[in-house]
């Protein structure tokens, strides 16, 4: 999996004319991101959150045989990761060379299909860094001034007077509830506040953000409070873990600057353009809304400076929220990735964050919630129904169903619910998408109950017509909990295939187990 990456640039070292035999095939292409996360801490279910979301929709792109690449990594310079290596006692390099290793390890853990992990440090993304601040200096975008305002280490970010909670006279940051530090020094500063009128006219005239109400929160913002230049710069002997300003060496370019060009980066920008041309009109940014305004008003203003496209979307979801607070380290109400797999297996783990997926609401998070998805939805619905069908098939029918015809209430049941999948997933409801999948199943054991077909002399027809059923529910469950899929698959042999080339009717069946698939909890 995590190999393709040589095998898309083999790809393109064939010229264009070749490749596909020559033939045009139109394959749709799907470019899909996750933040890149700062490896100060091991990441918790916050991140998994995101990046399970990412991985589902470039699983479910992949399924319907769209031309997917799935980025995700890590955010390693900074001041943040400075302080976090100083603490240990460690250079940063071998800090987060260590941290890092964690990452790899969680999203292996959950089945995270990632193309390319892209890292702050590896030699061409500082390049590319490089490249790009510099060609903002040369275009007479940058000037150096003294800046001075409230910081905020943790977020990696100044907080104005209208952003900051002020506690016990202190300002204080509005996410971490930590003191900000005040900070004045000299600093270069990016002109960002040219891009005012470019900026509203993105956010209200075109769909790049979503859910739009996002978009229409950054407008006000902006309509209120205006947009004034941002600092891009830091001086080396205050944050000396970064890229070097190449026309100044006493300065290390800002952290988010250098964070947001891993997007373009890491798909070849600036010295592969061919690659970079395929992917980067494709682009899909997954966020949590903490990092909305760096991923509109920064990152597009950016582009727009260095004359790149903006990205196909800025995918924007809510947060998951632990006593009333947003999950995260500094808050101690982490809930840990390990707690979610020994609970609920890795499947359980991602289809309870996908079935809770919100993109507009905070989701308050509760064992007893979690456990209310795992047992009433995969073990009671999904689970019991492999379960009955496949004991009835084994022994009313000795485990095999010829194709024969389907009911056709169920026949249209499950046609209706793959349109409706299909139309949630294209909009990235993922818990829409997973709800039909539900719907249907929970139809199928109805008519399991109505069928009785323990009761009939020749099954075959019910039988099969419930297979037919478990065949699409588990397509499209695929790219949610795909190893369990893979199972039912297997036991039921049949072939995972997209849900527009499901037909009905036409596949057989020889059911070899009738696996119990989800245990109940509690
Ligand atoms: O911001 N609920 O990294 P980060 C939902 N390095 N999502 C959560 C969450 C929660 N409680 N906690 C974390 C950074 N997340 C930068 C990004 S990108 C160019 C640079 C998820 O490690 C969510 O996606 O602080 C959020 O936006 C991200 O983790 C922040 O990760």
């Amino acid at each position: 999996m995590h190999n393709s990456i040589s095998l898309k640039h083999l790809y393109y070292c064939i010229p264009i004319s070749l490749r596909d035999g020559g033939v045009n095939i139109s394959m749709s292409v799907f470019y899909i991101t996750t933040p890149i996360y700062y490896p100060n801490a091991r990441p918790h279910i916050g991140h998994a959150y995101t990046t399970v979301f990412a991985d589902t929709l470039a699983r479910y792109h992949r399924m319907i045989g769209d031309d997917t690449f799935f980025l995700t990594g890590t955010d390693e310079h900074g001041l943040k990761l400075q302080r976090a290596a100083e603490k240990k006692g460690v250079d940063p390099k071998t800090f987060v060379d260590e941290m890092v290793v964690y990452y790899k390890e969680y999203w292996k853990l959950l089945n995270i299909s990632y193309d390319w992990f892209i890292r702050t440090t590896d030699d061409y993304h500082v390049h590319t860094v490089e490249k790009m601040i510099s060609e903002l200096h040369r275009k007479g975008l940058l000037y150096k001034d003294r800046y001075s305002g409230w910081y905020c280490a943790s977020c990696e970010k100044y907080y104005s007077e209208t952003e900051y909670e002020v506690v016990d006279d202190k300002p204080h940051c509005p996410i971490h509830k930590k003191p900000l530090e005040w900070l004045e020094e000299e600093t270069y500063y990016f002109k960002l506040s040219e891009y005012r009128d470019f900026m509203l006219d993105v956010l209200e005239k075109t769909e790049i953000v979503y859910p739009k109400s996002y978009a229409v929160e950054v407008a006000n913002r902006l309509k209120k409070e205006g947009l004034r230049d941002v600092s891009i710069a830091r001086p080396k002997e205050r944050v000396s873990w970064g890229v070097e300003l190449p026309f100044d060496r006493e300065y290390t370019v800002y952290v988010w600057f250098d964070a947001l060009l891993n997007y373009i980066s890491a798909i070849g920008y600036p010295d592969d353009l061919q690659r970079f041309n395929h992917y980067w009109p494709a682009a899909h940014h997954v966020i949590g809304k903490d990092i909305l305004w760096f991923h509109t008003v920064i990152w597009f203003s950016v582009l727009k400076a260095l004359d790149i496209p903006l990205p196909k979307k800025v995918l924007v979801h809510a947060f998951l929220v632990n006593r009333g607070i947003k999950m995260g380290k500094s808050a101690g109400n982490v809930i840990s990735i390990e707690y979610m797999v020994d609970r609920y297996g890795v499947d359980g783990t991602r289809y309870i964050l996908m079935r809770l997926m919100n993109m507009a609401k905070d989701v308050d998070v509760t064992q007893e919630l979690f456990d209310n998805v795992y047992n009433t939805e995969l073990a009671d619905v999904y689970g019991n129904l492999i379960r009955r069908v496949g004991v009835l098939v084994k022994r009313k029918l000795k485990g095999r169903l010829e194709p024969t015809s389907v009911e056709q209430g169920i026949a249209e049941a499950i046609e209706n619910a793959l349109d409706s999948y299909s139309k949630e997933m294209e909009r990235f409801d993922v818990s829409r998408a997973l709800g039909t999948a539900i719907e249907l199943l929970r139809k199928g054991n109805a008519y399991v109950n109505e069928t009785k077909p323990w009761q009939q002399s020749d099954p075959s027809k019910s039988l099969y017509t419930l297979a037919e059923l478990i065949r699409a529910a588990t397509v499209m469950l695929h790219p949610v909990i795909p190893s369990t899929t893979s199972r039912t698959a297997e036991s039921f042999g049949f072939p995972i295939t997209t849900p527009k080339e499901l037909r009905l009717g036409e596949n057989g069946y020889t059911v070899k187990e009738s696996p119990i698939l989800f245990k109940k909890t509690g």
